[in-house]
């Protein structure tokens, strides 16, 4: 039997949903945030990211351009009429169903040492990092062939299909999303497709307790993602997630039935800087728990992580090409830290 190669993996730390379900109100050092403050967020003259129609986009014109300009201009969009929905229902149901178990059912799953796949946090590398107010269940639905069952919950019991259909049902739509994306910059579909068609998923489900100080803690660190294209639902009514645009934070409000798509740092690098991958994060909310299921689509492990030849004729290469082990190295290694990887794998202007 095959398995995946381990990267590495992160600290282990205190569980926050217990942590947080213990009512003092105390919030522990390490969680504390003091950049919050300090950072300002747009609220009511937040602008709109933009609505992709994937109906029209097969169709008509004027939406594949709108599609391209939300890729170069703000690396996010939300996708409507991806014909996912009852699949994504199901989804949302049977993860909040994992996480409302008894801890001690949760930790099942938990991470094993030096792997990233299981119940627990991301990214912890040191014993002094600052932390998130979050827990979270990771797993690598594809390639099918690696898939690590015993991290799969088996309760609730329509779990394992669950993610099973979702998995494939969101990677077809990548596929599908990247296509498109591929016309319009130029380069050929079939090629670009080709390169993601037995990539690497991963989906990773956030659970964010309410917090009564949640404007001294963070749910999920600014960060970039390390992947090429994000497909991201927030499971219940709760906002939380904040985009970088132009210096200042913008509040992301979900569409209902939609996916939040963006551009991760691979894609940026394959498109020669063309398509941006954006600086976002998660708050907490008060009063309210908030969850959300992220899924990142990335390559196959053969192919290699740079600017892709059709891009680079003319202009020059503005990214460092690396093999895809070397660039995951890279990543799971490091704490998340805003769009340092992509400074690290960019040639000085
Ligand atoms: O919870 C969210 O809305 C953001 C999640 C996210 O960015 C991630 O899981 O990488």
């Amino acid at each position: 039997m095959s398995t995946r190669k381990d990267f590495g993996g992160s600290l282990p730390v205190a569980n926050v949903q217990a942590l947080a379900s213990d009512n003092s109100g105390d919030i522990p050092i390490r969680d504390l945030r003091a950049e919050l403050q300090s950072e300002e967020v747009l609220v009511d003259e937040s602008p709109h990211i933009p609505i992709i129609d994937m109906r029209k986009l097969m169709v008509d014109d004027d939406e594949m351009e709108k599609l391209h300009f939300a890729c170069k201009d703000w690396g996010f969009f939300q996708l409507i009429n991806h014909g996912v929905e009852e699949v994504i229902e199901k989804m949302k149901m049977d993860v909040q169903e994992f996480f409302k178990l008894p801890l001690e059912e949760k930790n099942a799953y938990a991470q094993p040492p030096n792997n990233i796949e299981g119940y627990g946090q991301a990214f912890v590398v040191s014993q002094d990092q600052k932390l998130d107010w979050g827990d979270m269940l990771f797993l690598f639905p594809l390639p099918a062939s690696l898939r690590n069952m015993r991290l799969w919950p088996e309760n609730p019991t329509s779990f394992r299909e669950t993610l099973d259909n979702y998995s494939s049902e969101l990677h077809r739509v990548s596929i599908n999303l990247l296509r498109s994306m591929a016309k319009n910059l130029g380069v050929n579909p079939d090629k670009l497709a080709s390169m993601f068609e037995d990539g690497t998923q991963g989906v990773r489900m956030n659970y964010y307790p309410p917090c009564v100080h949640a404007d001294k803690v963070m749910g999920l660190t600014p960060h970039s993602d390390a992947t090429g294209l994000t497909l991201l639902v927030q499971v219940n009514e709760v906002q939380g997630l904040q985009i970088k645009k132009n210096g200042k934070w913008v509040p992301i409000k979900p569409v209902p039935d939609g996916l939040v798509v963006n551009i991760g740092d691979i894609i940026e690098i394959m498109s020669n800087g063309e398509y941006k991958s954006i600086e976002h994060r998660a708050v907490v909310n008060p009063e309210k728990e908030r969850l959300s299921i992220a899924a990142f689509h990335s390559p196959d492990h053969r192919t290699m992580i740079g600017p892709l030849p059709d891009l680079i004729k003319e202009n020059s290469a503005n990214y460092k090409t690396t093999s895809h082990d070397d660039f995951l190295r890279i990543v799971v290694t490091r704490k998340l830290d805003g769009k340092s990887l992509l400074g690290q794998m960019k040639f000085a202007d």
